[in-house]
């Protein structure tokens, strides 16, 4: 495979106005018939370079130009191209290609599930349907007619609006649809199914009534509802923060099984991964329909934010991702607990992100090169992106912020612009000057904080010194310092937020301030202060970096209890936490602290607190975030002292836990606020802890609340419990009472597989072989392939990195396996064997040979090709 650069990028050497595209689709096979009036771009400087057209796994029937057939000399066929040589200024170039949806297993372009025709064209898929200049820079009107079974297919779907629809021979129907904005070809969409429509409608700000559709395999009908909710609340907010309405006449949202990844924001006609959206209060748990909640609004907040402008190029990705994850966290935050979604985020990126940049696919928010584009929808550009753009709103505020994107929307408004782009947008708007700034962009590697303090008793000041450093990454290094807003407080011996004077002498100070940090060192004074302080740093996690600073236990002890930054109470929690499991790793007969006892309990205790905050306060840090902070990863050790302060806690706080089920057992009708998530939260953590030190009391509870639950949360809880339990027969007989209950539901079938997948009890290697062989296993379908081995491979660690080997050589096969039928998935599903350098050495040399095995595997995938061997350079 080659690598692409962006130094290289050129404007396009001919643009396309309009793309008329003519489908007949069959079971043996689709013809696409394409119409394109193209005409030089008068901004290259090419002349008259030939035309030049993707296209991927086509077969070529017929191409016109001007309506003359072409003779073999006029053209070059290339297999991933189609070339044209000597055209004139402006013409119409007719193809006729043959595809075969039904055996696309790689499901890119237009492909089969369940029965319907679908697409998925982001990044390069649109390729695979007809010869096209695919890249997002070209940006033309489309119109589409679809031509089909009426009995099979009686719905069929495209961008934009119905503008015809009529009988044909042979029992065929079509549907013409026109999208009178121009779009690159990514967003294009098709879909022709027998679907059951759901409708509802939508008035815009300006008072113009949208048709809202929803379309889905009739036995889904009644999982709609709460994603429709979703898609107008995300409509109005979009509204009311952004003040961005909605466009086209009608908004349409299919669900399909076989996605290879969440949604798809194409124009007018987002496509669904079934399980992202899809939901009902028996088969849905609250985190589902929260991250329901966020793709619906994510996929709609991209008619702005990438379809009305779109990407240059795709080395701009984070252009949109970024920005849309950024606006989809805000809303996030509106419609429940702020403080909550900030820590989802936080762990996210702390765990995931931080360990991306710290690997062998390191890359800057703006990469510089790529070899798969399909390998750069990374933690990167969605998540560092979206942390880059919240950085942005942080240096600015709220009203500048609004302004710079207000700007940013009506400047470059149908265009196809740069990251560059929006940040200008955001300097000119605001006045600020964003140059250093624009090394987030640039540089990768998590930056690195490292603070230290003086308390100058005499002057009552108190001195924190801040030095920045960027590690080096794959291909770069020497990094200069970069522009992070720093944000702190600090608080007195009796908990009260102390004044930060940066002058002796004035006053009326904030009690919170956000630093900005643009050197390697910089020192504050702050002023006026009595008593030496405990700081709270990097507040609300102001910043994707990590943070050095020598907290003692007391320290962390006092901020989880007074810190008034909600994110900086679970965080020093959190750090206290790290701090007794590691200090296990290393010792492991030594005393569990009994303060982390104490703080657990008071937690448990205390119901004045939020407790939706209590509730993710109560979380153990992962075995994979404590991977992350270790430099040599000794996992058998990580695993064993996190279970022993695990089994400590749950034995000292028995009676804590009882209480706390009880008093948060179910009351009244499901609800999905904010206080109700935590409530079943808080339960189903008690619930967990007490099976897993095996109480009695605590399996009577579990067994009882799976046979009574009313909702999936408490349910899959209850399940979870009892498969992360050593109650052995319990626990099987509760897995195969589950199963039988919704073993129609592909969507908790998922749950019921990941859920073991995910177990070091029941999901060690040879159950999880067996799970392969379970009836519902489905190669073929992503979300099962992830459910199973996705799960075990980045969630059950301490099987995955059995001492012998065996996991990594179980997950080479399957990648090995995969690659053949569908190489984006294969490559997903390869990471954790890329991450080897992080593990002590009995484990790397054996991930390492796993990955060689990938590596010399016959006809690799350009994707597998590019993770495998940047990993092992
Ligand atoms: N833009 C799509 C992702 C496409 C992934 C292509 N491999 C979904 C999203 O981010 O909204
Ligand atoms: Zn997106």
């Amino acid at each position: 495979p080659q690598t692409i650069c962006l130094s290289d990028y050129k404007v396009p050497a001919y643009l396309v106005d309009q793309v008329d595209l003519r489908f007949e689709l069959f079971e043996d096979g689709a013809r696409v018939h394409s119409v394109l009036s193209v005409r030089r771009n008068p901004e290259s400087s090419a002349g008259d370079e030939p035309l030049y057209l993707h296209g991927d796994s086509l077969v070529l029937e017929s191409v016109a130009l001007n309506g003359t057939p072409l003779a073999a000399g006029d053209f070059d066929d290339l297999g991933d191209a189609l070339v044209v040589s000597s055209v004139p200024e402006a013409f119409e170039l007719q193809v006729v290609t043959w595809i075969e949806p039904q055996n696309n297993t790689r499901l890119e372009g237009l492909y089969k599930s369940s029965g319907m025709f679908c697409t998925q064209c982001e990044a390069e898929g649109f390729r695979c349907i007809t010869f096209y200049p695919d890249r997002p820079d070209v940006m033309a009107r489309f119109r589409t007619r679809i031509e089909a079974d009426r009995d099979a297919y009686p719905v069929l779907l495209s961008n934009g609006n119905p503008v015809a629809k009529g009988d044909l021979e042979g029992g065929r129907h079509y549907v013409t649809w026109e999208d009178p904005f121009p779009k690159p070809a990514y967003l294009f969409a098709l879909v022709a199914g027998d679907l059951v429509e759901k409708k509802d409608t939508f008035t815009t700000c300006s008072g113009r009534s949208i048709d809202l559709r929803m379309y889905v395999e009739p036995r889904n009908a009644q999982k709609c509802d709460f994603a429709l909710d979703a898609l107008k609340r995300s409509m109005r907010w979009d509204e009311d923060v952004y003040g961005r309405e909605y466009d086209l006449d009608i908004f349409m949202i299919v669900a399909v099984d076989d996605f290879n990844m969440g949604a798809m924001e194409n124009k007018g006609l987002n496509i669904f991964n079934s399980s992202c959206v899809l939901a009902s209060q028996e088969t849905a748990t609250d985190a589902a329909f929260q991250r329901i909640e966020a793709i619906v609004a994510h996929e709609y907040f991209h008619n702005w934010s990438g379809n009305r402008v779109t990407c240059r190029d795709w080395f701009q990705l984070s252009l949109k991702e970024g920005f849309t994850v950024f606006r989809d966290a805000q809303f996030s935050a509106d419609m429940g607990s702020p403080t909550v979604k900030r820590i989802e985020d936080a762990t996210l990126l702390r765990t995931a992100q931080f360990a991306e940049d710290a690997g062998p696919m390191a890359h800057p928010v703006r990469p510089a090169s790529y070899m798969e584009i399909s390998n750069f929808y990374t933690l990167t550009i969605y998540e560092k992106g979206a942390e880059v753009v919240r950085m942005i709103h942080n240096l600015l505020g709220e009203s500048l912020f609004r302004q710079g994107s207000d700007l940013y929307f009506q400047r470059h408004d149908g265009q196809a612009v740069t990251t560059d782009d929006f940040v200008r947008a955001m300097e000119d708007a605001s006045g600020r000057d964003l140059s250093q700034f624009r090394l987030w962009y640039e540089q990768a590697g998590t930056p690195a904080l490292t603070v230290t303090d003086e308390f100058d008793e005499e002057r009552c000041v108190y001195r924190l010194t801040v030095s920045q450093s960027v590690p080096d990454t794959p291909g770069q290094t020497g990094k200069k310092p970069q522009h992070i807003p720093f944000a702190v407080g600090l608080l007195g011996r009796d908990g009260q937020p102390l004044p930060l004077l940066f002058s002796a002498g004035s006053d009326d100070a904030p009690v919170d301030r956000v630093l900005e940090l643009t050197e390697r060192e910089h020192c504050f004074e702050f002023h006026g202060v009595s008593e030496r302080p405990v700081p709270s740093l990097l507040r609300g996690f102001s910043a994707p970096v990590r943070v050095h600073y020598p907290w003692t236990r007391e320290q962390l002890l006092f901020l989880m209890s007074h810190d008034p930054d909600g994110f900086n109470r679970w965080d020093a929690g959190q750090r206290l936490a790290v701090d007794v499991i590691q200090s296990l790793i290393v010792a492991p007969e030594a005393e569990v602290e009994p303060r982390l006892v104490d703080a657990y309990r008071s937690l448990l205790r205390n119901t004045g607190l939020d407790q939706a905050l209590v509730a993710k306060m109560l979380q153990l840090p992962s075995e994979a975030y404590l991977i992350e902070l270790s430099e040599q990863a000794d996992v058998a050790a990580i695993h064993r002292a996190r279970e022993a302060v695990l089994s400590h806690l749950a034995t000292h706080l028995r009676d804590e836990l009882l209480a706390c089920y009880h008093r948060n057992s179910a009351q009244g009708d499901y609800q999905l606020t904010p206080e109700s998530v935590a409530r079943r939260s808080l339960r189903n953590t008690a619930l967990g802890w007490l099976l897993h030190i095996g109480d009695q009391q605590g399996l009577v509870l579990a067994q009882e609340q799976l046979r009574s639950a009313d909702n999936m949360t408490d349910r899959l809880g209850a399940l979870r419990a009892l498969v992360n339990s050593d109650f052995v027969e319990e626990r099987t007989q509760a897995l195969e009472g589950f199963y039988q209950a919704f073993r129609e539901d592909p969507q908790v079938v998922e749950l019921w597989f990941s859920v073991q997948a995910a177990s070091v009890r029941a999901g060690q290697l040879p159950q999880i072989t067996q799970l392969l062989e379970h009836e519902a296993f489905d190669w073929k379908n992503p979300n099962k392939v992830r459910s199973v081995i996705g799960a075990f491979a980045s969630q059950n660690l301490a099987a995955f990195h059995n001492p012998d080997g065996s996991g990594y050589a179980f997950l080479a096969t399957q990648v090995c396996r995969l690659d053949d039928s569908n190489p984006q998935i294969a490559s997903r599903l390869v990471t954790p064997l890329t991450r080897w350098r992080k593990f002590a050495p009995e484990y790397r040399v054996l991930m390492k040979s796993a990955l060689e095995r990938v590596r010399d595997k016959d006809r690799l995938s350009g994707d597998v090709y590019e993770v495998v061997h940047k990993s092992l350079a």
